[in-house]
């Protein structure tokens, strides 16, 4: 693969959408400006996600978030599943084509968020999830993971104060917990995860991810 893929992780009301927007528009100005010497002025950036970067994930993320099911719940492990079948389908028809086409992919969320999610939240077994991650994915990796670390309440008030919430933030506070132990966890065990204050301003995070950008920005021989 020729491009790079670059995920952002973490809970609820981290502000990895707003991140990833400006992330791109950044990107998109330093690399196309030719100012500091661009080595790719015909650079794409795609901005993707999980669930729901395909028209399969969108019906997919629908279901597992807002269907009124009428009472009915979603089982663990059917959850587990459909979390892996949209992301079999957005690696294979969206993520893969854009990296072999040299693309910048910035997807919001991947396999990290069902370790902590469907593992460390609801407690299925890690193992397991680890072999269905590889399944979906066929291997693939993020080439970097920007992990939005941010205290679980302020997320959650960030994400309530947004408007209608669904179905995996009326959890409870204690699941949400237990998903930031599982990023903890997580980032401990892989150097390609780089943890982000997500507390501060809007700026300041982003200030901090442009600088890690930056650094493998060199490495990867973009600029
Ligand atoms: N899930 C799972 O369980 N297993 C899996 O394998 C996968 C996912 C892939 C959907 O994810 C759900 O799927 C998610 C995990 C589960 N659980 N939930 N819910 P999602 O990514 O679509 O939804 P989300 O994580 O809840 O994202 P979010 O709430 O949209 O948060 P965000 O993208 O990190 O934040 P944001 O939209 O950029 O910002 C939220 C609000 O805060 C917004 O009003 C911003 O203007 C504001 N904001 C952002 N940054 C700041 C700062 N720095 N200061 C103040 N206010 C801010």
């Amino acid at each position: 693969m020729i491009g790079k893929f670059i995920v952002f992780e973490g809970v609820e009301g981290g502000g990895k959408t707003t991140q990833i927007q400006l992330l791109r528009n950044w990107l998109l100005e330093k690399l196309q400006s030719g100012q500091p010497l661009s080595k790719s002025p015909d650079l794409e950036v795609i901005i993707t996600r999980e669930p729901g970067g395909t028209k399969v994930g969108k019906t997919i993320r629908e279901l597992l978030l807002n269907a009124d099911l009428s009472g009915e719940q979603i089982q663990e492990r059917a959850e587990l599943l459909l979390y892996a079948a949209d992301r079999a389908q957005h690696i294979e028809t969206l993520v893969k084509p854009c990296l072999e086409r040299g693309a910048i992919v910035l997807c919001d969320r991947f396999i990290d968020s069902t370790i902590a999610y469907q593992g460390y939240g609801r407690g299925l077994d890690l193992a397991l999830i680890q072999q269905l991650n590889h399944i979906a994915t066929g291997g693939l990796k993020s080439d970097l993971t920007f992990w939005l670390d941010i205290d679980v309440e302020i997320g959650l008030t960030r994400a309530k104060n947004r408007g209608k919430i669904d179905r995996m933030e009326q959890a409870d506070i204690q699941f949400h917990q237990r998903v930031k132990k599982g990023y903890q966890e997580l980032a401990k065990n892989n150097p390609l995860i780089v943890q982000i204050d997500a507390n501060l301003t809007i700026e300041k995070v982003q200030q901090q991810i442009q600088e890690i950008i930056i650094q493998k920005l060199v490495k990867w021989k973009y600029i």
